[in-house]
């Protein structure tokens, strides 16, 4: 059955196009949870589901949802996609490709009018990076039945919100946390893969076995403003000098072991004038390993270090945790499938792979049996706007997602399957 995926492919890479218009900064791509750019993002999605002749909707976490019923409507569903927000000035392939896809491959089936023992359901989750709240991985959240209530009353850096911004989305934020998702047999999600494995090979597509876990912290170190000319160096209480050998400490931990890895994404100083000693340094840690004791572990200890620091230099530190997502083995029969998929259309053996990028299959994967593909991206670059991938390798994903569906069989299942 030779579909035209090779046009399929192409219209997928102008729609990324088109849809990376949609972004709340002039100039780069950046596209938060529930703001105007989701909005058009998501509203544009949903005229493509329409065009193929889906009737897709916006659910109370603001996803997008639409479904290709199978033969017997009603059946079980094999659902598909991923995440259409963006971290700030990103690139235009992470997430938005994989719910992109998901749509194309209904398009292969519609367009003969082929349908399948099961349904196909397709997504475009509105928040997996957590750039706008400090909670991630929402939309799937929700689906998954997994959303924290708690997490309604975080607020973004205009001191909105995630409660108003879902009523000014047009969601009821009441609805979000009785949000689940129902007759999923499984979930697969095509994606970029962010690092450098796939292109190191030569290899268009992977199949990923497992994504590390990740903590995510807010750091507030309180010192004293005062006279930058003044004040001698050993009366000081410097926040940000403080937060500075807190930040070589997190690095530092994370080369002392492999696989783990440690980030500090974002500083915000006060007052932030050239001529006065800083009274507060904020940062934020974010910290990830294939295996969640060796991630705890390092969580453990830096929070000693940090806080010898803080008592060393005679400031404050506060420590918040933001987020916590347990690493993620991909289900042993779902890697088997994509793996045979990928055998069968790239024609070659298939290269299997972990996932140091967190993604929303890891949340899906608590609700039904769930697993990746990867698609190479140069020079692995990823969350920066020179991400790209070629049109090859997006066929050779597509095709190999397109067969994944074809084959796969609700009855046959792995176990795990959500309940309905
Ligand atoms: O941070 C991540 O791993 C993902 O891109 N949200
Ligand atoms: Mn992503
Ligand atoms: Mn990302």
């Amino acid at each position: 059955m030779n579909d035209d995926v090779a046009a399929l492919a192409r219209r997928m890479m102008q729609r990324l196009d088109e849809l990376a218009r949609f972004s709340d900064e002039e100039g780069k791509l950046t596209r938060l949870y529930l703001s105007k750019a989701h909005a058009e993002a998501a509203r544009q999605f949903i005229v493509w589901c329409n065009e193929a002749g889906l009737d897709a909707k916006i659910d109370a976490a603001g996803n997008v949802f639409a479904r290709y019923e199978g033969k017997e409507p009603g059946a079980p569903a094999l659902m598909l996609g991923s995440h259409i927000d963006t971290v700030r000035d990103a690139g235009r392939y992470d997430g938005n490709l994989g719910a992109l896809a998901a749509l194309a491959v209904v398009e292969a089936l519609a367009s003969r009018g082929e349908r399948l023992d099961h349904a196909i359901e397709i997504v475009a989750f509105g928040d997996e990076e957590g750039v706008r709240f400090p909670t991630t991985l929402t939309g799937s959240r929700a689906y998954a039945g997994l959303f924290a209530r708690s997490a309604l009353g975080q607020k973004d850096a205009d001191g909105v919100t995630m409660r108003e911004a879902l009523a000014a989305f047009g969601c009821d934020p009441e609805a979000v946390t009785a949000l689940r998702g129902r007759n999923i047999a499984a979930f697969v999600e095509l994606h970029i893969e962010q690092g450098p494995v796939l292109e190191s090979e030569d290899v268009a597509v992977g199949v990923v076995t497992a994504i590390n876990g990740a903590s995510r912290f807010h750091a507030t170190v309180k010192g004293e403003a005062g006279h930058a000319g003044a004040v001698p160096m050993a009366l000081r209480r410097d926040a940000l000098a403080a937060a500075a050998e807190m930040m070589l400490l997190v690095e530092q931990r994370a080369l002392s072991e492999d696989d783990l890895v440690a980030t500090v994404g974002r500083v915000e100083i006060e007052p932030g004038a050239v001529n006065v000693i800083p009274s507060e340094a904020r940062f934020t840690i974010d910290i990830r390993a294939p295996r969640d004791e060796q991630r705890q572990r390092a969580v453990a200890d830096l929070s000693k270090r940090l806080a010898a620091a803080a008592a060393a230099r005679k400031v404050e530190l506060q420590m918040t945790q933001t987020h916590e997502a347990r690493a993620y083995t991909c289900h042993p029969a779902i890697v088997a499938a994509l793996k045979a998929s990928v055998e069968r259309t790239y024609r070659a053996p298939a290269r299997l792979l972990p996932s140091g990028a967190g993604h929303d299959t890891m949340i899906m994967g608590q609700f039904c049996p769930a697993g990746m593909l990867f698609v190479r991206c140069n020079r692995g670059i990823s969350h920066n706007p020179a991400e790209s991938i070629t049109l090859e390798d997006a066929e050779a994903g597509l095709a190999a997602l397109i067969d994944f569906t074809r084959r796969f069989s609700a009855q046959a299942a792995p176990s795990g399957r959500a309940t309905s």
